[in-house]
């Protein structure tokens, strides 16, 4: 393998999953077989490595070489990231875009205007002592896997464990095993993840569940109501049914089927005073399709009376761009190192007003592990963002905000949602019936060893253990809101006009808005700033 360039060495990183220090390629790269050691280095990171530091390559060069080393062509289990020497400084272009928003409230006022300034900054007069932020389930530094076979048995478990007790007061449940022993005719009623979803020759559905027991399978025919169900199901979500079993016992005809959901009574919490937060995502600084002009038309007008109100400031994941997080991506990057990106988007969030509370998750482009739940970021990244003093938490993470819950998640199962539900039931013109379906499933990422990473945790951080407030994701780039069982769902748009590659496939992004939310009410509002 030809590798003696650092270019070359950072981009063979890259393309196995890994970022390096710099001064690790620099050590590969002087190396007397740069591709050699290169392979053996990525051989010896612990798998969970994000980043190989020097101090991985002296250990390398410090051991005797090995014979060649396996699995050289292996690629890195998290998001690749990468740091290049010749880093390009920050100059950003804001291409104008038209945007569409999708919402499915009348509640809901939806402002459109352009916001030139409007009004003078005003010394905002807010009490810090009124606030209060809360926040719950954070993951950071609690990551106990080792993406061992038992951590599935054991996040599964836990899975089964939440979500069957949602449903446990709704159905007189049995253990799969029990029912397997029961005779013919008798009514039965499981609990179960959804293992299997197939058809049979005459169009019935048969949806095997299991929990802990072992698995059954269950019955739905092609002309009863439920059977409209059959296709908003993803793998290893956890449904109850209801039923009677055939006369050899061997199966369950279902005549109902119950998902965890929101209960429609769910009262949302409201705060006790007249204000407000601008919930937003993918800022995606670094891309040179970063809107940096819409950007700063945002930034000055929190500054102005206008928005003396909006007192928090969500931002659900894809802070910066990133380096190799889709193929090609490195055409498109403004800013080429990780860490200059941070530092320029670090820059973007001192032109907030610094008297907001700010709360940040990390999102796929970010630079943390990639598979899902994802901790907050690390302490190098933490101080560069440090201006602020923003509140770094793990995707997902439960907020709360003067008493009003907001689940904080980035959406990348959203687009998994999208692409397995029929149309209307989740689309990327309407993000947030997307968002419905997950919370009727009560988990924000149902579906294991799909497009959505997991990681097997001892517990299933991505069930919906408390119901929400506010939903509020991001990662699909367009915006939409509605109420699901009074919960207000908002998928936040982004900051980023079109890429090449959402052109290529026709993604066209809601970019430069702003969703204000008002907290005593939860009203929402949207400003255009692009
Ligand atoms: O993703 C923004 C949206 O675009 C999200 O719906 C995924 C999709 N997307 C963007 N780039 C790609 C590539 N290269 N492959 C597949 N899907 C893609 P975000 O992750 O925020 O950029
Ligand atoms: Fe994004
Ligand atoms: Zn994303």
């Amino acid at each position: 393998m030809p590798l003696e360039t650092p270019a070359r060495i950072v981009r063979a990183l890259v393309g196995r999953g890994y970022n390096a220090e710099r001064e690790a390629v620099t050590l590969i790269a002087g190396s007397d077989d740069p591709g050699r050691t290169l392979a053996r280095v990525v051989e010896a990171v612990p798998d969970d490595a994000l980043r190989i530091t020097a101090d991985h390559v002296r250990e390398v060069l410090a051991s005797a070489p090995a014979a060649d080393p396996p699995g050289t062509e292996s690629t890195g289990s998290a998001a690749a990231r990468a740091t290049d020497a010749d880093a390009s400084a920050t100059a950003a272009s804001d291409p104008p875009v038209s945007a569409a928003t999708s919402h499915d409230n009348a509640d809901h006022t939806a402002q459109s205007t352009p916001a030139e300034a409007e009004g003078e900054p005003t010394g905002r007069n807010v009490d810090p002592a009124l606030r209060s932020l809360e926040i719950a389930n954070d993951m950071t530094g609690q990551s106990t896997g080792t993406g061992e076979y038992d951590d599935f048995v054991k996040v599964f478990r836990d899975r089964y464990e939440k979500l069957s007790k949602m449903l446990r007061g709704r159905v007189n449940h049995r253990p799969a095993k029990a029912i397997s022993n029961m005779s013919g005719g008798e009514d039965a009623e499981l609990i179960g993840l959804v293992d299997d979803v197939r058809s049979t020759k005459s169009g019935h559905w048969i949806i095997e569940l299991e929990d802990t027991t072992g698995t059954f399978p269950c019955l739905v025919m092609k002309d009863k109501d439920i059977a409209g169900y059959v296709d908003e199901l993803l793998m290893d979500e956890c449904i109850a049914v209801q039923g009677t079993l055939s006369g050899d016992a061997g199966i369950l005809f279902v005549d109902s089927m119950h998902f965890p959901d929101v209960p429609r009574s769910h009262r949302p919490n409201t705060a006790d005073r007249d204000v407000q937060a601008a919930l937003i995502s993918d800022v995606h600084v670094g891309s040179q399709e970063f809107m940096a002009d819409a950007w700063n038309r945002f930034a000055d007008w929190l500054h102005t009376e206008e928005a003396e109100r909006i007192e928090y400031l969500l931002i659900a994941g894809d802070m910066v761009e990133g380096v190799g997080v889709y193929p090609n991506q490195d055409e498109e990057l403004d800013v080429i190192d990780i860490y200059e990106q941070y530092e320029s988007f670090s820059e973007h969030l001192k032109s907030v007003p610094g008297d907001l509370d700010i709360v940040m998750i990390p999102g796929n482009h970010d630079a943390v592990r990639l598979a899902e739940p994802q901790p907050g970021f690390d302490d190098e990244l933490r101080d560069i963002m440090s201006a602020h003093d923003a509140r770094i938490t793990s995707n997902p993470s439960m907020i709360t905000l003067e008493g009003v819950n907001v689940l904080m998640y980035h959406g990348v199962s959203l687009d998994e949602v999208i692409a397995e539900l029929p149309a209307d039931k989740a689309s990327y013109d309407e993000p947030h019936k997307a968002m419905y379906q997950l919370l009727k499933k009560r988990h924000v990422a149902p579906q294991f060893g799909g497009h959505t990473r997991l990681a097997p945790e001892e517990l299933d951080y991505l069930v919906m253990e408390d119901v929400p407030d506010i939903f509020h994701t991001g990662h699909v780039h367009k915006l939409g809101w509605g109420k699901y069982h009074n919960v207000l769902a908002v998928n936040s748009g982004c900051w980023q006009a079109q890429t090449d590659f959402q052109k290529s496939v026709n993604i066209d992004p809601d970019a430069g808005y702003a969703p204000i939310v008002d907290l005593d009410t939860l009203n929402m509002t949207v400003r255009k700033f692009s």
